[in-house]
Protein backbone atom coordinates (compact mmCIF):
# COMPACT_ATOMS: atom_id res chain seq x y z
CA UNK A 1 0.00 0.00 0.00
CA UNK A 2 1.20 3.40 -0.97
CA UNK A 3 -0.66 5.35 1.75
CA UNK A 4 -0.27 5.22 5.67
CA UNK A 5 -3.66 3.71 7.35
CA UNK A 6 -3.70 5.97 10.30
CA UNK A 7 -5.71 9.07 9.31
CA UNK A 8 -4.20 11.66 11.48
CA UNK A 9 -0.68 10.95 10.96
CA UNK A 10 -1.96 10.54 7.03
CA UNK A 11 -3.16 14.11 6.93
CA UNK A 12 -0.23 15.81 8.53
CA UNK A 13 1.86 13.99 5.71
CA UNK A 14 -0.49 15.27 3.12
CA UNK A 15 -0.39 19.11 4.62
CA UNK A 16 3.57 18.99 4.29
CA UNK A 17 3.33 17.57 0.82
CA UNK A 18 1.11 19.92 -0.29
CA UNK A 19 3.83 22.36 1.15
CA UNK A 20 6.86 20.79 -0.77
CA UNK A 21 4.70 20.93 -4.00
CA UNK A 22 3.42 24.34 -3.55
CA UNK A 23 7.19 25.45 -3.30
CA UNK A 24 8.43 23.38 -6.14
CA UNK A 25 6.01 25.53 -8.13
CA UNK A 26 7.09 28.54 -6.81
CA UNK A 27 4.52 29.55 -4.12
CA UNK A 28 1.51 29.81 -7.04
CA UNK A 29 -1.67 28.85 -5.57
CA UNK A 30 -3.40 28.56 -9.23
CA UNK A 31 -0.95 25.68 -10.10
CA UNK A 32 -1.16 23.99 -6.89
CA UNK A 33 -5.09 23.64 -5.96
CA UNK A 34 -6.37 22.45 -2.62
CA UNK A 35 -10.16 23.51 -2.67
CA UNK A 36 -13.23 21.58 -3.80
CA UNK A 37 -14.10 24.25 -6.36
CA UNK A 38 -10.94 24.83 -7.72
CA UNK A 39 -10.58 21.30 -8.46
CA UNK A 40 -13.48 20.30 -9.72
CA UNK A 41 -12.99 20.35 -13.21
CA UNK A 42 -9.85 17.75 -13.03
CA UNK A 43 -11.88 15.48 -10.33
CA UNK A 44 -14.73 14.42 -12.82
CA UNK A 45 -14.71 12.57 -16.01
CA UNK A 46 -16.13 14.05 -19.53
CA UNK A 47 -19.33 11.78 -19.10
CA UNK A 48 -19.92 12.89 -15.34
CA UNK A 49 -19.64 9.00 -14.63
CA UNK A 50 -16.29 8.85 -12.87
CA UNK A 51 -15.35 11.24 -9.86
CA UNK A 52 -12.78 11.20 -7.04
CA UNK A 53 -11.47 13.39 -3.88
CA UNK A 54 -7.61 14.27 -5.07
CA UNK A 55 -5.53 15.67 -2.48
CA UNK A 56 -4.61 18.40 -4.34
CA UNK A 57 -4.32 19.13 -8.20
CA UNK A 58 -0.94 20.65 -9.76
CA UNK A 59 0.16 22.23 -13.01
CA UNK A 60 3.37 21.99 -13.93
CA UNK A 61 5.07 24.54 -16.47
CA UNK A 62 8.13 22.26 -17.22
CA UNK A 63 9.37 19.22 -17.35
CA UNK A 64 11.62 20.28 -14.50
CA UNK A 65 8.74 20.94 -11.93
CA UNK A 66 7.20 17.49 -13.66
CA UNK A 67 10.31 16.35 -11.95
CA UNK A 68 9.70 18.20 -8.98
CA UNK A 69 6.56 16.60 -8.28
CA UNK A 70 7.21 12.74 -9.14
CA UNK A 71 10.15 13.05 -6.49
CA UNK A 72 8.38 14.49 -3.65
CA UNK A 73 5.27 11.99 -4.54
CA UNK A 74 7.95 9.03 -4.88
CA UNK A 75 9.18 10.61 -1.19
CA UNK A 76 5.66 10.45 0.36
CA UNK A 77 4.61 7.47 -1.38
CA UNK A 78 1.86 9.43 -2.99
CA UNK A 79 0.03 8.15 -6.13
CA UNK A 80 0.16 10.45 -9.36
CA UNK A 81 -2.60 10.58 -11.40
CA UNK A 82 -1.65 12.31 -14.88
CA UNK A 83 -4.16 14.30 -16.68
CA UNK A 84 -4.54 15.72 -20.20
CA UNK A 85 -7.40 16.98 -21.36
CA UNK A 86 -9.60 14.99 -19.30
CA UNK A 87 -11.70 13.88 -22.31
CA UNK A 88 -10.88 9.93 -21.76
CA UNK A 89 -13.73 7.92 -21.79
CA UNK A 90 -12.69 4.47 -19.06
CA UNK A 91 -12.01 6.79 -16.11
CA UNK A 92 -8.04 7.17 -16.83
CA UNK A 93 -7.60 11.07 -16.02
CA UNK A 94 -9.82 10.65 -13.00
CA UNK A 95 -8.46 10.71 -9.57
CA UNK A 96 -9.97 7.59 -6.74
CA UNK A 97 -11.02 7.76 -3.76
CA UNK A 98 -7.38 7.79 -2.45
CA UNK A 99 -6.19 11.37 -2.05
CA UNK A 100 -4.23 11.23 -5.00
CA UNK A 101 -1.94 14.05 -6.64
CA UNK A 102 -2.95 15.15 -10.31
CA UNK A 103 -0.70 16.24 -12.71
CA UNK A 104 -2.56 18.15 -15.29
CA UNK A 105 -0.80 18.99 -18.04
CA UNK A 106 -2.56 22.15 -19.33
CA UNK A 107 0.07 24.63 -19.17
CA UNK A 108 2.71 22.58 -21.15
CA UNK A 109 1.26 23.64 -23.91
CA UNK A 110 4.32 24.79 -26.12
CA UNK A 111 4.77 24.06 -30.20
CA UNK A 112 8.34 23.55 -29.87
CA UNK A 113 9.59 22.86 -33.59
CA UNK A 114 7.94 22.74 -37.03
CA UNK A 115 9.80 21.31 -39.51
CA UNK A 116 8.34 21.26 -43.33
CA UNK A 117 11.37 19.78 -44.91
CA UNK A 118 11.18 16.47 -42.29
CA UNK A 119 7.76 16.67 -42.30
CA UNK A 120 7.32 16.66 -38.40
CA UNK A 121 6.78 18.66 -35.46
CA UNK A 122 7.39 18.57 -31.66
CA UNK A 123 5.86 20.10 -29.03
CA UNK A 124 4.97 19.68 -25.24
CA UNK A 125 2.21 17.10 -24.31
CA UNK A 126 0.09 19.38 -22.95
CA UNK A 127 -0.55 20.87 -26.66
CA UNK A 128 -4.65 20.80 -27.79
CA UNK A 129 -4.92 18.59 -30.85
CA UNK A 130 -6.49 21.08 -32.94
CA UNK A 131 -3.67 23.87 -31.99
CA UNK A 132 -1.05 21.37 -33.39
CA UNK A 133 -3.67 20.97 -36.39
CA UNK A 134 -3.55 25.04 -36.86
CA UNK A 135 0.06 25.42 -36.36
CA UNK A 136 1.17 22.72 -39.12
CA UNK A 137 -2.02 23.27 -41.33
CA UNK A 138 -0.56 26.85 -41.79
CA UNK A 139 2.81 25.21 -43.53
CA UNK A 140 0.55 22.85 -45.41
CA UNK A 141 0.94 19.55 -43.18
CA UNK A 142 -1.23 17.85 -41.06
CA UNK A 143 -1.44 15.76 -37.54
CA UNK A 144 -2.57 12.43 -38.67
CA UNK A 145 -4.65 11.92 -36.11
CA UNK A 146 -8.49 13.36 -35.75
CA UNK A 147 -10.94 13.10 -32.81
CA UNK A 148 -14.50 14.39 -32.04
CA UNK A 149 -11.96 15.59 -28.82
CA UNK A 150 -9.85 17.44 -30.43
CA UNK A 151 -10.88 21.22 -29.36
CA UNK A 152 -9.81 19.82 -25.60
CA UNK A 153 -7.66 16.24 -25.88
CA UNK A 154 -3.98 17.19 -25.31
CA UNK A 155 -0.94 15.48 -27.47
CA UNK A 156 0.57 13.66 -24.59
CA UNK A 157 -3.04 12.25 -23.77
CA UNK A 158 -3.73 11.00 -26.93
CA UNK A 159 -0.34 9.35 -27.18
CA UNK A 160 -0.96 7.49 -23.89
CA UNK A 161 -4.44 6.32 -24.63
CA UNK A 162 -2.45 5.34 -28.43
CA UNK A 163 -5.81 7.40 -29.62
CA UNK A 164 -7.46 5.88 -32.86
CA UNK A 165 -10.15 8.17 -34.50
CA UNK A 166 -11.12 8.87 -37.55
CA UNK A 167 -7.86 8.93 -39.49
CA UNK A 168 -6.51 5.57 -38.46
CA UNK A 169 -7.65 4.24 -41.80
CA UNK A 170 -5.40 6.71 -43.86
CA UNK A 171 -2.07 7.33 -41.48
CA UNK A 172 -2.25 4.18 -39.52
CA UNK A 173 -2.23 3.80 -35.84
CA UNK A 174 -0.09 6.11 -33.60
CA UNK A 175 2.52 3.87 -32.80
CA UNK A 176 4.27 4.54 -36.20
CA UNK A 177 3.52 8.13 -36.06
CA UNK A 178 5.20 9.08 -32.99
CA UNK A 179 8.45 9.36 -33.50
CA UNK A 180 9.83 10.56 -30.47
CA UNK A 181 8.54 11.18 -26.82
CA UNK A 182 10.33 12.82 -23.54
CA UNK A 183 8.99 11.15 -20.26
CA UNK A 184 9.45 11.61 -16.68
CA UNK A 185 9.76 8.34 -14.96
CA UNK A 186 8.35 7.38 -12.08
CA UNK A 187 11.89 7.74 -10.24
CA UNK A 188 11.93 11.08 -11.40
CA UNK A 189 14.28 10.69 -13.66
CA UNK A 190 14.09 11.95 -17.82
CA UNK A 191 14.23 9.48 -20.10
CA UNK A 192 14.97 11.23 -23.61
CA UNK A 193 13.39 9.30 -26.69
CA UNK A 194 12.77 12.91 -28.32
CA UNK A 195 14.10 11.81 -31.78
CA UNK A 196 12.82 13.07 -34.80
CA UNK A 197 14.14 10.25 -37.16
CA UNK A 198 11.92 8.07 -39.52
CA UNK A 199 14.18 5.05 -38.64
CA UNK A 200 15.90 4.23 -35.85
CA UNK A 201 16.82 0.05 -34.86
CA UNK A 202 19.12 0.39 -32.28
CA UNK A 203 17.66 -1.94 -29.51
CA UNK A 204 13.74 -1.97 -27.70
CA UNK A 205 11.53 0.72 -29.06
CA UNK A 206 11.41 2.02 -25.73
CA UNK A 207 8.83 5.23 -26.73
CA UNK A 208 5.84 2.07 -27.47
CA UNK A 209 5.78 1.12 -23.89
CA UNK A 210 4.51 4.50 -23.34
CA UNK A 211 2.32 4.73 -25.90
CA UNK A 212 -1.38 3.56 -24.73
CA UNK A 213 0.63 3.05 -21.10
CA UNK A 214 -2.34 5.25 -19.69
CA UNK A 215 0.24 6.79 -17.46
CA UNK A 216 0.62 3.97 -15.65
CA UNK A 217 4.79 3.69 -16.47
CA UNK A 218 5.31 7.63 -16.39
CA UNK A 219 4.54 10.84 -17.46
CA UNK A 220 5.14 11.96 -21.20
CA UNK A 221 6.35 15.64 -21.06
CA UNK A 222 6.77 16.34 -24.78
CA UNK A 223 5.94 14.30 -28.28
CA UNK A 224 7.25 14.49 -31.46
CA UNK A 225 5.60 13.20 -34.49
CA UNK A 226 5.32 12.76 -38.14
CA UNK A 227 2.98 15.45 -39.60
CA UNK A 228 2.33 13.94 -43.46
CA UNK A 229 1.31 16.66 -46.24
CA UNK A 230 -2.49 18.15 -46.31
CA UNK A 231 -4.58 16.74 -48.74
CA UNK A 232 -5.35 19.19 -51.33
CA UNK A 233 -8.03 17.45 -52.33
CA UNK A 234 -11.23 16.25 -49.89
CA UNK A 235 -15.02 14.92 -50.84
CA UNK A 236 -17.33 13.38 -48.32
CA UNK A 237 -19.80 11.45 -49.19
CA UNK A 238 -22.75 9.77 -46.52
CA UNK A 239 -24.49 7.05 -47.99
CA UNK A 240 -28.22 5.23 -46.88
CA UNK A 241 -27.88 1.39 -46.80
CA UNK A 242 -30.23 -1.34 -46.17
CA UNK A 243 -28.35 -4.07 -44.02
CA UNK A 244 -24.94 -4.22 -42.30
CA UNK A 245 -23.86 -6.89 -44.54
CA UNK A 246 -23.48 -4.45 -47.40
CA UNK A 247 -21.97 -1.84 -45.49
CA UNK A 248 -19.05 -4.31 -45.21
CA UNK A 249 -19.62 -5.03 -48.93
CA UNK A 250 -18.99 -1.53 -49.99
CA UNK A 251 -16.13 -1.29 -47.98
CA UNK A 252 -14.46 -3.89 -50.21
CA UNK A 253 -15.47 -2.35 -53.06
CA UNK A 254 -14.53 1.55 -51.86
CA UNK A 255 -11.01 -0.51 -50.97
CA UNK A 256 -10.90 -1.58 -54.15
CA UNK A 257 -11.99 1.34 -56.62
CA UNK A 258 -10.71 4.52 -54.35
CA UNK A 259 -7.39 2.69 -53.70
CA UNK A 260 -5.01 5.47 -52.31
CA UNK A 261 -7.48 8.27 -52.29
CA UNK A 262 -10.03 6.43 -49.97
CA UNK A 263 -9.20 8.16 -46.32
CA UNK A 264 -11.90 7.58 -44.14
CA UNK A 265 -14.73 4.82 -43.75
CA UNK A 266 -17.03 5.48 -41.05
CA UNK A 267 -21.12 3.68 -40.33
CA UNK A 268 -23.74 4.45 -37.49
CA UNK A 269 -26.90 2.99 -37.57
CA UNK A 270 -30.68 4.22 -37.88
CA UNK A 271 -30.86 4.96 -33.93
CA UNK A 272 -27.01 6.99 -33.72
CA UNK A 273 -28.69 9.74 -36.51
CA UNK A 274 -32.03 9.80 -34.55
CA UNK A 275 -30.56 10.43 -31.17
CA UNK A 276 -28.43 13.14 -32.91
CA UNK A 277 -31.06 14.68 -34.73
CA UNK A 278 -33.22 14.85 -31.40
CA UNK A 279 -29.90 15.97 -29.32
CA UNK A 280 -27.79 18.22 -31.11
CA UNK A 281 -29.54 21.54 -32.95
CA UNK A 282 -28.78 22.81 -36.40
CA UNK A 283 -28.84 19.22 -37.76
CA UNK A 284 -30.83 17.79 -40.25
CA UNK A 285 -31.64 14.48 -41.45
CA UNK A 286 -28.68 13.82 -44.49
CA UNK A 287 -31.54 11.56 -46.82
CA UNK A 288 -35.22 12.68 -45.55
CA UNK A 289 -37.93 10.41 -46.83
CA UNK A 290 -37.71 6.61 -46.16
CA UNK A 291 -35.15 6.44 -43.03
CA UNK A 292 -32.25 3.86 -44.18
CA UNK A 293 -30.89 1.43 -41.41
CA UNK A 294 -27.09 2.28 -41.62
CA UNK A 295 -25.64 4.98 -42.90
CA UNK A 296 -21.89 5.40 -44.42
CA UNK A 297 -19.43 8.22 -44.40
CA UNK A 298 -16.77 7.74 -46.93
CA UNK A 299 -13.83 10.38 -47.23
CA UNK A 300 -11.06 10.67 -49.99
CA UNK A 301 -8.03 12.83 -49.48
CA UNK A 302 -6.19 13.67 -52.56
CA UNK A 303 -4.02 15.74 -54.50
CA UNK A 304 -5.72 16.53 -57.79
CA UNK A 305 -9.35 17.29 -57.15
CA UNK A 306 -10.17 16.16 -60.83
CA UNK A 307 -8.91 12.49 -60.74
CA UNK A 308 -10.44 12.06 -56.61
CA UNK A 309 -13.77 13.08 -57.93
CA UNK A 310 -13.61 10.63 -61.18
CA UNK A 311 -12.78 8.09 -58.59
CA UNK A 312 -15.48 8.67 -56.90
CA UNK A 313 -17.97 9.03 -59.20
CA UNK A 314 -17.34 5.65 -60.63
CA UNK A 315 -17.05 4.58 -57.46
CA UNK A 316 -20.61 5.53 -56.68
CA UNK A 317 -22.24 4.34 -59.75
CA UNK A 318 -20.95 1.23 -59.10
CA UNK A 319 -22.19 0.62 -55.94
CA UNK A 320 -25.35 1.98 -57.04
CA UNK A 321 -25.69 -0.24 -60.42
CA UNK A 322 -25.18 -3.13 -57.48
CA UNK A 323 -27.71 -2.02 -55.59
CA UNK A 324 -25.95 -1.65 -52.67
CA UNK A 325 -26.70 1.68 -51.46
CA UNK A 326 -30.46 3.01 -51.56
CA UNK A 327 -29.42 6.18 -51.70
CA UNK A 328 -26.25 9.23 -50.81
CA UNK A 329 -25.35 12.33 -50.88
CA UNK A 330 -21.59 14.04 -52.20
CA UNK A 331 -20.80 17.13 -49.82
CA UNK A 332 -21.12 20.65 -51.99
CA UNK A 333 -18.84 22.13 -50.26
CA UNK A 334 -16.68 22.56 -47.66
CA UNK A 335 -19.26 23.39 -45.07
CA UNK A 336 -21.85 20.70 -46.41
CA UNK A 337 -19.32 17.79 -45.77
CA UNK A 338 -18.45 19.30 -42.23
CA UNK A 339 -22.32 18.98 -41.49
CA UNK A 340 -22.34 15.59 -43.04
CA UNK A 341 -18.99 14.79 -41.17
CA UNK A 342 -20.69 15.86 -37.88
CA UNK A 343 -23.68 13.06 -38.04
CA UNK A 344 -20.93 11.43 -37.27
CA UNK A 345 -18.59 12.68 -35.47
CA UNK A 346 -21.13 14.43 -32.83
CA UNK A 347 -22.83 11.27 -31.37
CA UNK A 348 -21.22 10.88 -28.46
CA UNK A 349 -21.44 14.12 -27.32
CA UNK A 350 -25.44 13.19 -28.42
CA UNK A 351 -25.30 10.57 -26.37
CA UNK A 352 -23.63 12.85 -23.58
CA UNK A 353 -26.89 15.13 -23.67
CA UNK A 354 -29.63 12.08 -23.84
CA UNK A 355 -28.24 11.00 -20.47
CA UNK A 356 -26.24 7.64 -19.07
CA UNK A 357 -24.27 5.91 -21.52
CA UNK A 358 -22.71 2.22 -20.80
CA UNK A 359 -19.84 2.57 -23.67
CA UNK A 360 -17.90 -0.68 -24.91
CA UNK A 361 -15.30 0.37 -27.48
CA UNK A 362 -14.48 -3.39 -29.26
CA UNK A 363 -12.71 -4.98 -32.22
CA UNK A 364 -14.36 -7.80 -34.06
CA UNK A 365 -14.31 -9.40 -36.98
CA UNK A 366 -15.81 -6.90 -39.53
CA UNK A 367 -18.49 -8.85 -41.23
CA UNK A 368 -19.55 -10.18 -37.82
CA UNK A 369 -19.46 -7.05 -35.98
CA UNK A 370 -22.81 -5.38 -35.40
CA UNK A 371 -24.19 -8.96 -34.39
CA UNK A 372 -23.05 -7.63 -30.69
CA UNK A 373 -25.58 -4.97 -31.71
CA UNK A 374 -28.67 -7.19 -32.42
CA UNK A 375 -28.04 -9.51 -29.81
CA UNK A 376 -28.34 -6.83 -27.60
CA UNK A 377 -31.09 -5.44 -28.92
CA UNK A 378 -32.46 -8.65 -28.10
CA UNK A 379 -31.54 -9.09 -24.73
CA UNK A 380 -32.88 -6.13 -23.50
CA UNK A 381 -36.11 -5.64 -25.40
CA UNK A 382 -38.35 -8.00 -23.14
CA UNK A 383 -36.99 -6.59 -19.63
CA UNK A 384 -36.84 -3.14 -20.58
CA UNK A 385 -38.21 -2.03 -23.69
CA UNK A 386 -37.67 0.80 -25.54
CA UNK A 387 -36.43 2.67 -22.15
CA UNK A 388 -32.85 1.45 -22.85
CA UNK A 389 -31.64 2.33 -26.82
CA UNK A 390 -28.60 -0.12 -28.14
CA UNK A 391 -26.64 1.92 -30.65
CA UNK A 392 -23.76 0.82 -32.87
CA UNK A 393 -21.66 3.31 -34.89
CA UNK A 394 -17.82 3.73 -35.04
CA UNK A 395 -14.82 2.71 -37.25
CA UNK A 396 -15.84 0.07 -39.46
CA UNK A 397 -12.75 0.47 -41.82
CA UNK A 398 -10.57 -0.22 -39.07
CA UNK A 399 -12.99 -3.36 -37.50
CA UNK A 400 -14.03 -1.06 -34.58
CA UNK A 401 -17.17 -0.99 -33.10
CA UNK A 402 -18.57 1.53 -30.70
CA UNK A 403 -21.58 -0.56 -28.90
CA UNK A 404 -23.38 2.60 -26.54
CA UNK A 405 -26.28 1.83 -24.29
CA UNK A 406 -28.00 4.80 -23.57
CA UNK A 407 -30.76 5.09 -20.80
CA UNK A 408 -32.00 7.57 -18.26
CA UNK A 409 -29.83 6.79 -15.70
CA UNK A 410 -26.92 3.94 -14.71
CA UNK A 411 -28.89 1.17 -13.17
CA UNK A 412 -27.26 -1.74 -11.63
CA UNK A 413 -29.64 -4.22 -13.28
CA UNK A 414 -29.11 -2.64 -16.82
CA UNK A 415 -25.08 -3.01 -16.10
CA UNK A 416 -25.53 -6.74 -15.03
CA UNK A 417 -27.45 -7.74 -18.30
CA UNK A 418 -24.19 -5.89 -20.30
CA UNK A 419 -21.54 -7.21 -18.01
CA UNK A 420 -20.09 -9.41 -18.36
CA UNK A 421 -22.22 -10.36 -21.24
CA UNK A 422 -19.87 -7.87 -23.61
CA UNK A 423 -17.04 -9.33 -22.50
CA UNK A 424 -17.63 -12.97 -22.90
CA UNK A 425 -18.92 -12.25 -26.29
CA UNK A 426 -16.03 -10.58 -27.70
CA UNK A 427 -13.30 -13.19 -25.98
CA UNK A 428 -15.37 -15.78 -28.04
CA UNK A 429 -14.86 -13.89 -30.92
CA UNK A 430 -11.04 -13.15 -30.48
CA UNK A 431 -11.35 -10.00 -30.02
CA UNK A 432 -10.51 -6.93 -28.19
CA UNK A 433 -12.40 -5.47 -24.70
CA UNK A 434 -10.32 -1.81 -26.42
CA UNK A 435 -9.65 -1.03 -29.78
CA UNK A 436 -9.01 2.34 -28.66
CA UNK A 437 -10.25 3.86 -25.84
CA UNK A 438 -8.48 1.79 -23.55
CA UNK A 439 -8.70 0.09 -20.02
CA UNK A 440 -8.06 3.19 -17.38
CA UNK A 441 -10.23 2.41 -14.34
CA UNK A 442 -13.78 0.60 -16.20
CA UNK A 443 -11.35 -2.38 -17.60
CA UNK A 444 -8.40 -2.98 -15.77
CA UNK A 445 -9.78 -5.67 -14.00
CA UNK A 446 -11.28 -7.16 -17.27
CA UNK A 447 -8.23 -7.26 -19.26
CA UNK A 448 -8.44 -11.11 -19.16
CA UNK A 449 -10.84 -11.39 -21.67
CA UNK A 450 -8.51 -9.74 -24.13
CA UNK A 451 -4.80 -11.19 -22.90
CA UNK A 452 -3.42 -14.03 -21.51
CA UNK A 453 -2.37 -14.94 -17.98
CA UNK A 454 1.68 -15.04 -19.30
CA UNK A 455 0.77 -11.50 -21.08
CA UNK A 456 -0.87 -10.04 -17.98
CA UNK A 457 2.00 -10.99 -15.53
CA UNK A 458 4.92 -9.56 -18.07
CA UNK A 459 3.08 -6.66 -18.14
CA UNK A 460 3.01 -5.99 -14.34
CA UNK A 461 6.95 -7.02 -14.13
CA UNK A 462 7.40 -4.35 -16.72
CA UNK A 463 5.05 -1.61 -14.14
CA UNK A 464 7.24 -3.41 -11.47
CA UNK A 465 10.19 -2.20 -13.14
CA UNK A 466 9.16 1.21 -13.81
CA UNK A 467 7.14 2.14 -11.06
CA UNK A 468 8.27 0.00 -8.41
CA UNK A 469 6.17 2.50 -5.44
CA UNK A 470 3.65 1.74 -7.49
CA UNK A 471 2.79 5.55 -7.86
CA UNK A 472 2.06 5.59 -11.34
CA UNK A 473 -1.86 5.76 -12.02
CA UNK A 474 -2.54 3.40 -9.66
CA UNK A 475 -5.84 0.41 -10.35
CA UNK A 476 -5.67 1.39 -13.95
CA UNK A 477 -4.84 -0.58 -17.23
CA UNK A 478 -3.70 -3.61 -14.90
CA UNK A 479 -5.39 -6.14 -12.18
CA UNK A 480 -4.75 -5.18 -8.43
CA UNK A 481 -3.31 -8.71 -8.35
CA UNK A 482 -1.52 -8.59 -10.97
CA UNK A 483 -0.02 -5.43 -9.87
CA UNK A 484 0.49 -7.09 -6.29
CA UNK A 485 1.69 -10.59 -7.67
CA UNK A 486 4.59 -9.00 -9.39
CA UNK A 487 5.68 -6.99 -6.39
CA UNK A 488 5.89 -9.37 -4.14
P1 LIG B 1 -7.01 12.33 -20.66
O1 LIG B 1 -8.40 11.94 -20.74
O2 LIG B 1 -6.67 13.47 -19.79
O3 LIG B 1 -6.14 11.07 -20.22
C1 LIG B 1 -6.27 9.82 -20.82
C2 LIG B 1 -5.28 8.83 -20.19
O4 LIG B 1 -3.93 9.21 -20.48
C3 LIG B 1 -5.35 8.78 -18.68
O5 LIG B 1 -5.06 7.46 -18.27
C4 LIG B 1 -4.27 9.71 -18.21
O6 LIG B 1 -3.77 9.37 -16.93
C5 LIG B 1 -3.21 9.55 -19.28
N1 LIG B 1 -2.44 10.76 -19.60
C6 LIG B 1 -2.91 11.95 -20.05
N2 LIG B 1 -1.88 12.79 -20.29
C7 LIG B 1 -0.75 12.11 -19.98
C8 LIG B 1 0.63 12.42 -20.05
N3 LIG B 1 1.07 13.60 -20.45
N4 LIG B 1 1.52 11.48 -19.66
C9 LIG B 1 1.09 10.27 -19.23
N5 LIG B 1 -0.19 9.91 -19.17
C10 LIG B 1 -1.10 10.82 -19.54
N6 LIG B 1 -10.57 8.18 -28.64
C11 LIG B 1 -10.17 7.55 -29.74
O7 LIG B 1 -9.26 6.74 -29.68
N7 LIG B 1 -10.79 7.78 -30.94
C12 LIG B 1 -11.80 8.66 -31.08
O8 LIG B 1 -12.35 8.83 -32.15
C13 LIG B 1 -12.21 9.38 -29.92
N8 LIG B 1 -13.18 10.30 -30.00
C14 LIG B 1 -13.58 10.95 -28.88
C15 LIG B 1 -14.60 11.88 -28.99
C16 LIG B 1 -15.05 12.56 -27.88
C17 LIG B 1 -16.16 13.59 -28.00
C18 LIG B 1 -14.47 12.30 -26.61
C19 LIG B 1 -14.91 13.02 -25.37
C20 LIG B 1 -13.44 11.36 -26.49
C21 LIG B 1 -12.99 10.67 -27.61
N9 LIG B 1 -11.97 9.72 -27.54
C22 LIG B 1 -11.56 9.09 -28.68
C23 LIG B 1 -11.37 9.31 -26.25
C24 LIG B 1 -9.89 9.56 -26.19
O9 LIG B 1 -9.25 8.69 -25.29
C25 LIG B 1 -9.48 10.96 -25.86
O10 LIG B 1 -10.20 11.95 -26.53
C26 LIG B 1 -7.98 11.30 -25.97
O11 LIG B 1 -7.14 10.33 -26.46
C27 LIG B 1 -7.55 11.57 -24.57
O12 LIG B 1 -6.78 12.71 -24.53
P2 LIG B 1 -6.80 13.63 -23.22
O13 LIG B 1 -5.70 14.62 -23.37
O14 LIG B 1 -8.13 14.16 -22.95
O15 LIG B 1 -6.38 12.57 -22.10
C1 LIG C 1 -15.82 8.03 -31.69
O1 LIG C 1 -15.29 7.34 -32.57
C2 LIG C 1 -15.18 8.04 -30.33
O2 LIG C 1 -16.77 8.77 -31.93
C3 LIG C 1 -16.16 8.00 -29.18
O3 LIG C 1 -14.22 7.06 -30.20
C4 LIG C 1 -16.97 6.74 -29.14
O4 LIG C 1 -18.30 7.63 -27.40
C5 LIG C 1 -17.90 6.61 -27.95
O5 LIG C 1 -18.25 5.48 -27.58
ZN1 LIG D 1 -13.81 6.03 -32.00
Amino acid sequence: TTRTSDASTSRTTDDALVRALARALGGDDARVRTTDAAMEKYAVDWQNKYRGRPLCVTLPRTTEEVRAIVRLCAEYRTPIVPQGGNTGLVGGATPTEAREVVVCMERMNGILSVDEDAGCATCEAGVVLEDLESAVRSRGMTVPLDLGAKGKCQMGGCVSTNAGGLRLLRYGSLRGSVLGLEVVLANGEVLDLMRTLRKDNTGYDLKQLFIGAEGTLGLVTKVAISTPRAPLSVHVALFGLESFAKCVEMLKLARENLGEVLSAYEFFDRESLELVLAQLKGTRDPLPGKPRAFYVVVETSGSVAKHDSAKLKSFLSIVRRRGIVVDGVVGRDEKHAFALWTLRERISVALKYAGAVYKYDVSLPTARMYNLVTTLRERFEPKFGSSVKVLGYGHLGDGNLHLNISCAEYDDAIERAIEPFVYEYVRDERGSISAEHGLGLMKAEEIHYSKDAKAVALMATMKQTLDPLGIMNPRKVLPVAAVRAAAS
